[in-house]
């Protein structure tokens, strides 16, 4: 698997940067930090003290990428912003970089500890910010691009079971407390062992690939979708009932089962079992809910495959 990290080039014609926070109580310097990060490509949002930039840090709508920040504040230090940003906001990685006047080695050595990746000197040259921005920016796409294979599966390029199980735990306990319905949905390619065994694995791999596309191009964004074990795959669709659930469950049926899967040696179609189920009050959690469609999925299997139950 290559890793390569994008070239100084691409930098150049990437237009977007993400956002920065720019945090420092002199109106000089804020103005100066904004303009050559934004001339750069980046989306600054300024703030002059830590109340203000806790406040901005805690809205996870503004997902920072970088923080730019000073030492001395009004309300309190740079440190315990760092501090902050290391300790409680921990959905992403924010590269953090310190920029101050207080430039010795001990301070750089406390500043590094707490938690900043970087520290900037003033006064702020430019092409030093936008250097000391780029090396951030190359650890911030390597983190991406590593969180990226380590949560969706290699073959299909959809998540993985262990992202699903988080993020459909949370969804659950969600439906849980709004009383907000929710279905599951589990299905598995029917007598998917005879295309390994007449068109090969790397037919078989093909099917896979193809039945995960028509499977992902018919969720919603809301929708959690994982490939679930070997040639089964699961979803679970928030806010959605039992008869919704069904109704789109057939479709994605009748949808696989009309797709022509072109392979080096033949053309295939295959079809899929699927079971779906919702919660009832004796369910604990969610691993219950997903034993429950599993058990209508074998069903399906009994009754004679290349359908739904419930
Ligand atoms: P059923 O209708 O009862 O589900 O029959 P089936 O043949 O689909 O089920 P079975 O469990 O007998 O076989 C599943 C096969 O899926 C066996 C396994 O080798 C194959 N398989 C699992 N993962 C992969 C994969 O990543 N690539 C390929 N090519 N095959 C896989
Ligand atoms: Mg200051
Ligand atoms: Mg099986
Ligand atoms: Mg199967
Ligand atoms: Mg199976």
């Amino acid at each position: 698997m290559e890793l390569s990290t994008p070239s100084v080039e691409q930098f150049a014609t990437c237009p977007i940067r993400g956002r920065v926070l720019v945090v420092d109580d002199d109106k000089l310097i804020r103005t100066l930090l904004t303009e050559f990060l934004t001339k750069d490509g980046y989306q600054v949002v300024v703030a002059c003290d830590c109340l203000e930039a806790l406040e901005l840090l805690d809205d996870p709508k503004n997902e920072f990428k970088f923080m730019v920040t000073d030492w001395e504040l009004p309300d309190g230090s740079g440190i315990d912003l760092i501090r902050h940003v290391r300790h409680v906001v921990q959905s992403h990685y924010i590269y953090v970089v310190m920029a101050t006047s207080h430039g010795n080695r001990e301070n750089l050595t406390l500043a590094l500890n707490a938690g900043a990746d970087d520290f900037l000197t003033k006064p702020i040259d430019r092409a030093e910010l936008i250097a000391r921005m780029r090396a951030g920016q190359r650890i911030l796409n390597l983190e991406t691009r590593l969180t990226h294979l380590a949560n969706s599966d290699l073959l299909t390029g959809l998540p993985t079971r262990r992202v699903f199980e988080e993020l459909a735990a949370k969804e659950w306990c969600r439906s849980m407390r709004y009383r907000l319905p929710l279905s599951c949905i589990i299905f598995d390619i029917d007598f998917f062992k005879r295309i390994n065994d007449i068109h090969g694995h790397a037919a078989g791999d093909e099917v896979l690939r193809e039945v995960a596309r028509v499977f992902y191009t018919s969720v919603r964004k809301s929708d959690i979708i994982c490939r679930y074990g070997g040639e089964e795959f699961c979803a679970i669709l928030p806010e959605t009932s039992m008869s919704q659930a069904l109704t789109w469950a057939n479709n994605i049926r009748n949808r696989i089962a009309a797709t022509e899967i072109v392979l080096d040696s033949a053309v295939v179609n295959v079809t899929v079992s699927m079971g779906v189920a919702e919660p009832y009050s004796e369910m604990e959690d969610l691993p219950d809910l997903v034993e429950v469609a599993d058990q209508c999925l074998i069903e399906a299997k009994t009754r004679g495959r290349n359908q739904v139950v419930a």
